[in-house]
């Protein structure tokens, strides 16, 4: 018996959800493979080659995911008791199960986050510890590009730049966990070299919105990879012919990035027209890319009970904690599926 719980059809959760597109399919199946930890798979060199020009480094790693990748940057640039300064709502502070002080040895010094998803330069330069042997030695500085929690929002080159710099005059490296760091670009109409230039690292995911079935990819210096490819061996994330993966990464990579724009268009198309619904609330200057958080306040439906009365009728939205809910457009949505979305949305809350 087939006991795989069925997605809604209008599946708003997370843009994790989205299916290999047919051409994916099709490179997967007749990629050249070899061994990847011996470093002789023809299609995984490729991807890493094509991902490393496009983040402006000098090379790249594939990893299994995100918080992988994160945590192999992570481990390459600090060592045990090294200290971290990062933003309370992070990805890699709040989501990652505290992996790189687990595994790690890693402190974590975590930073108010500010509404669009930047830490402030005076919270930094503040939390940038003296030599003294009483603190543990301040390391790198991590950024989240598009920000998660924060509603999807960019940061911009400039600040980009500004943070980089504060980093490397006090000696510090800069991450940027760029998940979705592609929708940061899009959204801003730049080359998304002009958002890594000053990082000594970036993690971007191949399985979000650009819609391949597994991988992320690690982007940094030669050095910094030969040491992030030890922190993923020791992970268990050598992966063998894993062509198969990368080959609907160079897929995402080739033909999924500029399509992001009509994400960003039906994102904001669905937190127009939930704003105007009884009971929902949200701040559509903060709607910048392809995800939209709202919170509910309503008469008949606490967020979980909406949330599951939409599931009811097929269609797929987060709860996120509390009153407030997340919808993330992808592949797959089209601006029909806004529309019809909305109305079901009308029709439990009026
Ligand atoms: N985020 C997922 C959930 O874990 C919340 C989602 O549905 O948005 N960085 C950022 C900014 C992310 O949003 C995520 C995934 C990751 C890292 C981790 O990526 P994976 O899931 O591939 O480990």
């Amino acid at each position: 018996m087939n006991t795989t719980p069925k997605p809604p059809r209008i599946d708003l959760r997370s843009d994790t959800f989205t299916l290999p597109t047919p051409n994916m399919r099709k490179a997967m199946v007749s990629a050249p493979l070899g061994d990847d930890v011996f470093g002789e798979d023809p299609t995984v060199n490729r991807l890493e080659a094509m991902a490393a020009e496009r983040m402006g480094k000098e090379a790249a790693l594939l990893v299994t995911s995100g918080t992988q990748g994160n945590l192999v940057s992570l481990l390459a640039h600090c060592g045990r008791g090294d200290e971290i300064i990062v933003g309370d709502t992070a990805h890699t502070y709040i989501y990652e199960q505290g992996g790189s002080a687990a595994l790690g040895g890693i402190h974590p010094r975590a930073l108010p986050t500010q509404p669009d998803g930047s830490l402030r330069l005076e919270d930094i330069r503040a939390a940038i510890r003296a030599d003294d042997p009483h603190f543990p030695v301040s390391r790198l500085v991590c950024l989240e590009n598009t920000h998660n929690r924060a509603g999807g929002t960019y940061l911009t080159p400039e600040y980009t730049d500004a943070v980089a710099d504060l980093a490397h005059e006090h000696g510090l490296k800069l991450h940027i966990d760029g998940a979705r760091i592609f929708h940061a670009a899009v959204a801003q109409d730049i080359d998304v070299k002009e958002l890594t230039r000053g990082a000594d690292s970036v993690t971007f995911c191949l399985s979000k919105g650009l819609a391949a079935p597994v991988g992320s990819v690690v982007c940094g210096s030669a050095e910094f990879i030969r040491r992030a490819r030890r922190a993923r061996k020791v992970l268990g994330g050598g992966m063998r012919q894993a062509g198969i993966i990368a080959a609907a990464g160079i897929v995402a990579l080739t033909e999924m990035v500029e399509r992001l724009a009509d994400d960003h268009a039906n994102a904001h198309r669905l937190a127009e027209g939930l704003a105007e619904l009884p009971g929902v609330s949200l701040d559509l200057d903060l709607v910048q890319t392809n995800i939209v958080y709202f919170n509910l306040d309503h008469p008949r439906f606490s967020a979980p009970a909406f949330v599951e009365a939409l599931r009811g009728r097929d269609v797929g939205m987060l709860c996120v904690g509390g009153n407030r809910i997340r919808a993330v457009t992808h592949y797959g949505i089209e601006a029909d599926h806004i529309a019809e979305a909305l109305s079901i949305c009308k029709e439990l809350l009026s």
